[in-house]
């Protein structure tokens, strides 16, 4: 009964994304996309190392304002450095070349000398000077929003206790974001902390907010800090210039979670960006899929039903893909919490069950999604 309905759908939707750009990811490439989008911040390698560290500004800038906030920071380092270590330098020689030599010799008694103490004060206030200025610049740059925002990507970042939202506003680039485009990112099947995915050389504008306390969104290699507040929005805007994945970390203290409230960020290409956002369009629809498979077992049934219904309501290759990716993804999270299926367990349970809708998809559509 569905099988030709279905078919016929197919063959609009083939005729609609026919001019759609980019290509639709195989279906084999499905888990090279989990591993992607959805890594692990938790995972630990053989020597129980964190995979994925927090990285800094200074080591590794990742970022247009991060280079600038660490060559800046460089700089005021350099200049102040003399005034850290000459007075210590001279500490110390004055203690050697005055030390009591039991000579009879009385020490010198004096006190103030107007001309040193002029000297010693205009010093330092040139050094601020010379370091205020670039700094100055630097932080109004950070503070004042790019002009033409016409290609850049807005996303609304809201702070919660002890997790963060993600809207995408605008996507960016040459697609014009319609209402109906936004969607939101935030935790994951099992509650984890989801990335917020930014696209190399796009630049973004964020618009942060609270929904409870104060919280800062802070990724020390953008070189961003920014406290989001419930009530107002604060504003932060950066370039992401490195592709790969990039942690933080919440930098106000907001309650009992604050250490772990965790943030992550993934920088990819306009191709990777694009099969995630086609993803994220089609995420809603799958959570029916997705609660038919995840019990301990699998009523057939009621998996059929819940592939039927996601089908009817569109099955072009982009919704394919996505039907096949969140089934891998969530059960990639899955993996990571301890249930009563574990490990290798699950691994092979949830194999097993994507064969199982592999088989359905192919059933409902026929042989035409082969060549997707
Ligand atoms: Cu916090």
């Amino acid at each position: 009964m569905l099988r030709p309905l279905i078919a016929l759908l197919m063959l609009c939707a083939a005729v609609s994304t026919a001019a759609e750009s980019p290509v639709v990811p195989a279906a084999e490439q499905v888990d090279r996309y989990v591993a992607l989008f959805n890594q692990d911040l938790l995972a630990l390698d053989d020597k129980r190392r964190v995979v994925t560290p927090i990285t800094g500004a200074f080591d590794a800038p990742a970022s247009d304002i991060a280079r600038d906030v660490a060559q800046a920071t460089w700089f005021s380092l350099l200049v102040f450095l003399p005034f850290l270590v000459l007075p210590q330098v001279l500490l110390i020689w004055i203690i050697w070349k005055y030390r009591k030599r039991q000579d009879g010799r009385a020490p010198a008694t004096f006190t103030g000398n107007h001309r040193l103490e002029i000297v010693w004060t205009a010093i330092p206030v040139v050094a601020l000077i010379i370091v205020g200025i670039p700094m100055w610049d630097l932080l109004y740059k950070m503070e004042a929003p790019p002009a033409d925002q016409r290609r850049d990507m807005v996303v609304e970042v809201r702070g919660k206790t002890y997790a963060w939202d993600y809207k995408y506003q605008r996507l960016g680039g040459d697609v014009p974001t319609t209402r109906g485009d936004q969607f939101e990112v935030g935790q994951d099947v099992v509650g984890m902390q989801e990335p917020i995915v930014l696209v190399k050389d796009r630049r973004v504008i964020m618009n942060l907010t609270a929904n409870d306390v104060n919280h800062a969104w802070w990724v020390p290699a953008f070189g961003v800090k920014k406290d989001t507040i419930k009530g107002r929005y604060t504003n932060v805007w950066f370039t992401p210039e490195k592709l790969g994945f990039f942690k933080g970390q919440c930098a106000e203290l907001c309650g009992q979670g604050h250490g772990i409230m965790l943030i992550s960020a993934l920088v990819v290409d306009e191709a990777d960006f694009a099969v995630w956002t086609e993803t994220q369009r089609h995420r809603a629809d799958t959570a029916r899929v997705w609660s038919a498979l995840s019990g301990t077992t699998v009523d057939a049934k009621a998996l059929e039903d819940a592939v039927g219904a996601y089908l009817l309501k569109g099955s072009s290759p982009w919704r394919l893909f996505s039907l096949r990716y969140w089934i891998a993804s969530n059960a990639a999270s899955l993996a990571r919490k301890p249930g009563e299926l574990k490990g290798e367990a699950l691994k092979q349970a949830m194999l097993a069950r994507r064969v199982q809708v592999e088989a359905l998809i192919n059933r409902l559509t026929g042989p035409t999604t082969a060549t997707n």
